[in-house]
């Protein structure tokens, strides 16, 4: 059977584990032809560490994108993170329309718990919600969501019907699928929720609530929902898959938080996330 291939476009922060540095060996490890992306150099992840080194890489992702081209390559899914600068959005835009027919996953990456990352304002965020209007899936956070609809973030407290309805606000931005993540109604359960507009239908999974947080579980959780959509799963499995080796990470994590507050490890859960994708 011919190899699913997917692009991933993001930042590569050499330490700290997110965005390219889980991607890119989750994805692998579900068994997908990774091609990774950066959009930015830097020495860690911004959230928790001081005086990071940033090496803007954006005047490479048309060169990139235009040889790729020139090459007759052609992918089957696309999943974008955390880009870095306003400029990078309509580059990667430009990638969706250079390599026609892939999926298109869109995570938003620029807020969460309330706030916006320290790199980012209110433009880059509406600059985001014009890319997530262009994609097939976008994956926003509860704070991402709200930022993107110009709305009050609503920390908790909410019930099923702010989060269908924040779910169809989010489709109407011109995706067809949205998917909202950190998702807790009864403080004992923590999952994510999404809406497929064309059919109208919503579907969910949860597991129980772990009260800790890591940075990069985001990441972590849109690496595995795309690998699984672009492998063909549906929705509802993908959503299972995703959920359950974030909530593995975490709880690997767990006794060693102290010193691995940085990032989850994602790496001695990936036999389970093999396992779950050849099920
Ligand atoms: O995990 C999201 C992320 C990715 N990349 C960088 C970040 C963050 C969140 O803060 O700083 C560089």
């Amino acid at each position: 059977m011919k190899q699913k291939r997917i692009i991933t476009i993001q930042d590569l922060s050499c330490f700290g584990k997110c965005s390219l540095t889980v991607a890119h060996p989750i994805m692998s490890a579900m068994g997908l032809e990774v091609c990774p992306v950066p959009t930015a150099i830097l020495s860690t992840h911004t959230a928790g560490f001081q005086n990071w080194t940033f090496r803007d890489l954006a005047a490479d992702l048309p060169a990139v994108a235009a040889h790729w081209h020139s090459q007759g390559l052609t992918f089957d899914g696309i999943s974008t993170g955390y880009l870095g600068t306003a400029e990078m959005i309509g580059m990667v835009s430009d990638y969706f329309r250079l390599f026609p027919g892939m999926v298109k996953i869109v995570d938003p990456v620029f807020a969460d718990n309330g706030k916006l990352y320290p790199a980012f304002d209110m433009d880059y965020a509406r600059g985001v919600a014009g890319l997530c209007g262009q994609a097939d899936v976008i994956v926003p956070n509860l704070t991402e969501a709200a930022f993107m609809l110009g709305e009050e973030y609503v920390p908790s407290g909410y019930d099923e019907e702010y989060i269908h309805g924040l779910l169809r606000r989010l489709a109407a931005l011109g995706c067809r699928t949205a998917v909202v993540t950190g998702v807790n109604y009864d403080g004992a359960h923590q999952g994510a929720v999404a809406y497929d507009s064309a059919s109208d239908s919503f579907c969910e999974y949860f597991r129980e609530n772990i009260d800790v947080s890591f940075h990069g579980t985001g990441d972590v959780f849109t690496s595995a929902l795309a690998g699984a959509i672009v492998l063909g799963k549906s929705m509802e499995r993908a959503l299972a898959i995703a959920v359950d080796y974030t909530v593995e990470c975490i709880k690997a994590t767990m006794p060693d938080i102290k010193d691995h507050w940085y990032g989850v490890k994602f790496e001695s859960c990936l036999p389970g996330l093999i396992k779950a994708v050849n099920e």
